[in-house]
């Protein structure tokens, strides 16, 4: 085993070097690598994984600067059912996540952690989530074992040299996050392209701001920066310090004038939120002059600014995005995006050395090997079912290389927020677009938001999971302490961002979609950013504001009047089952629960 001398270290913080030590006293590695960040030793490490058969490298005249990576079958996705918050009480962390008291936990991961990286590099990697030295930043120390996560981090989060100098200076708190796969080495033991372990573990001890992850290779559950810290630990730090950590994409809208209105959305996981991100507004509009920014796909820090409005820092630098479904009819930003720099984990690869996934082009490709490594063709998926590229598969993209982003994207201080919008998937019920009347009917909209489960989730099709503000599986503390935290932000503001629900996903009776959605979804945005800026009409309804036929702007859109009151429709019966089952939720959550929610439920019953 090599000690820290063995390895030059990067940073001179005593406390680093002390927990680095005291870690791999733990977990005992072959080697030590502190990560500089460099493009040269991104390239050696790609090289050492193409060489032991974790990476491919892809067609560099098709794909320059990309790899592939085919997962263990049982690494696929984020294990929520193995996700832990661990709190000193268990009230704390709430009914809606897992616990497990702390100190029987950290037994458990001392003993699971004990030489779990025996034969492997610990690789000492340093990430800023959020423009390094940023005064909304946050930075982290992931202690791992799996130089793919590193690669993947780096396109992820800033990382390396630049944030070891941030943590020198000892201003501020490092999040320390051990991460491993759990695959030791026995002396000679061959390893395999993606090691991994039946068992796993994402622990998170929200007092002591740690994160510790076992197990898994794969995306949430190994990339720390994201979920884990980002959302579940940074909850935490938002609740006690007067900020908010929110699952939500940040866009901006410039209209003809050139003025442009932020907006930050929150929809349930994958519901769509890069598409909508990257949104390319319809042609009408595009010739009119309005024009979508990108800032973020997936995660907001939102702070209120000395003028008490507020604005929000996306703290990720690249997107981890779903690839099956991704086009460039659907979405063109997000194609260019992945069109060089990028790692494809789980797609199909293509006999010219490239990848596909379903929905990529009309026409498959006549052969490739699928995300098993197995021959695919069409003709083997219409007599099997199989899939080229596992549902969840991802692509790992630099979020500089998007041709939408906003040039203010890396604004250390952030974006000044004018709307907030909430959605889910349903069917029925939910118009395509309302206002809240106010905050507090705003923060009720998001509470009890959700989305009607399909055929791919466990549980009753058709019933709704209610997902409050997309958080259910990110948010680090007890949901009823985080509704208060949401009503008591109003307080430190002088302007309060219009609160907004939509709905793209409401059917006809026939069960067909009533909404095109993609690029139209631009004419509700516009409506958005109208309201938020005091120069649209709409309607009043028992929910909210909603916009009348004439307030939407239908230029190159045959949509008639009465299909769009279909699609706002407000349903007095199906609006009675849709109250009395908030009140399911806001039974779990009684003992925590801020009486403003209760208020609202109630003069909802009143006006309806
Ligand atoms: O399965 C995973 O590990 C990825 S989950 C994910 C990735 C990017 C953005 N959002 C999500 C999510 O589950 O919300
Ligand atoms: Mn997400």
């Amino acid at each position: 085993m090599k000690k820290r001398s063995a390895a030059k270290p990067l940073s001179e913080n005593k406390h680093l070097l002390r927990w680095v030590d005291k870690m791999v006293e733990l977990c005992q590695p072959a080697d030590i690598h502190w990560v500089d960040g460099s493009q040269a030793e991104s390239d050696a490490l790609c090289a050492g994984m193409v060489k032991g058969g974790t990476f491919i490298k892809l067609n560099e005249k098709l794909w320059p600067g990309c790899y592939y990576a085919r997962s263990d079958a049982n690494d696929v996705a984020r294990v929520e059912d193995r996700t832990f918050i661990c709190s000193l009480s268990k009230e704390g962390a709430g009914p809606m996540n897992n616990w497990v008291n702390p100190f029987e936990m950290r037994k458990k991961l001392r003993s699971l952690f004990h030489g779990c990286m025996a034969g492997r590099t610990m690789y000492v990697l340093a990430y800023s989530m959020g423009p390094v030295g940023g005064p909304m930043s946050q930075i982290g120390v992931q202690l791992t074992d799996s130089p793919y996560v590193v690669v993947n981090m780096r396109i992820m989060a800033r990382i390396g040299l630049p944030i070891f100098k941030e943590i020198d200076k000892g201003e501020k708190r490092v999040v320390p996050c051990m991460h491993t796969v759990g695959a030791p080495l026995a002396k000679g033991q061959a390893d395999v392209p993606w090691p991994c372990n039946k068992e796993k573990y994402i622990v998170h001890f929200p007092e002591t701001r740690e994160i510790w992850s076992y197990g898994s290779g794969y995306g949430g559950n190994a990339l720390l920066g994201k979920k884990c810290f980002a959302l579940r630990i940074a909850s935490n730090m938002a609740r006690d310090e007067g900020w908010m950590a929110e699952h939500m994409l940040i866009l901006g809208v410039e209209d003809p004038k050139g003025e442009k209105t932020y907006v930050a959305a929150a929809f349930p996981s994958a519901c769509g939120k890069t598409n909508f991100a990257m949104l390319i507004p319809p042609a009408p509009f595009k010739k009119k002059g309005w024009k979508i920014w990108t800032v973020g796909d997936d995660i907001a820090w939102i702070k209120p600014d000395a003028a008490g409005r507020l604005r929000a820092i996306n703290p990720e630098a690249g997107f981890f995005g779903v690839a099956p479904g991704t086009s460039n009819a659907t979405n063109p930003n997000a194609m260019a995006s992945l069109a060089r720099n990028t790692i494809f984990t789980n797609v199909a690869l293509t006999p010219e050395g490239g990848v596909w996934w379903e929905g990529m082009t009309e026409t498959p490709p006549v052969e490739c090997i699928d995300w098993q490594g197995k021959k695919w063709t069409p003709q083997i998926a219409k007599e099997t079912g199989a899939k080229a590229a596992h549902p969840n598969s991802r692509f790992t993209a630099p979020a500089s290389q998007c041709p939408t982003i906003d040039p203010d994207w890396e604004k250390p201080e952030g974006v000044p927020l004018s709307a907030l919008i909430f959605g889910g998937r349903r069917a029925t019920t939910m118009p395509l677009v309302y206002q809240a009347f106010n905050w507090s009917g705003g923060v009720y909209a998001g509470a009890t938001m959700g989305s009607e489960m399909t055929a791919a989730a466990a549980g009753a099709v058709g019933k709704v999971r209610r997902d409050p503000m997309a958080m259910l599986p990110f948010c680090g503390y007890h949901m009823g302490d985080y509704f208060r935290h949401w009503i008591v932000m109003q307080r430190k503001l002088s302007e309060t961002p219009r609160i907004f629900h939509v709905n793209w996903f409401r059917k006809d009776a026939a069960g067909k979609f009533l909404w095109p959605g993609f690029s139209e979804n631009m004419r509700v945005l516009k409506w958005i950013v109208d309201r938020a800026r005091g120069r649209a009409l709409g309607r009043e309804t028992p929910i909210g504001w909603v916009p009348r036929y004439e307030d939407l702007d239908w230029t190159g859109l045959d949509f008639p009047r009465e299909k769009f009151e279909e699609l706002q429709a407000f349903d007095r019966s199906s609006w009675r089952t849709e109250v009395m089952s908030h009140e399911e939720l806001f039974l779990d959550l009684h003992d925590r629960l801020p009486k403003e929610m209760i208020y609202e439920r109630e003069l909802l019953i009143c006006r309806m």
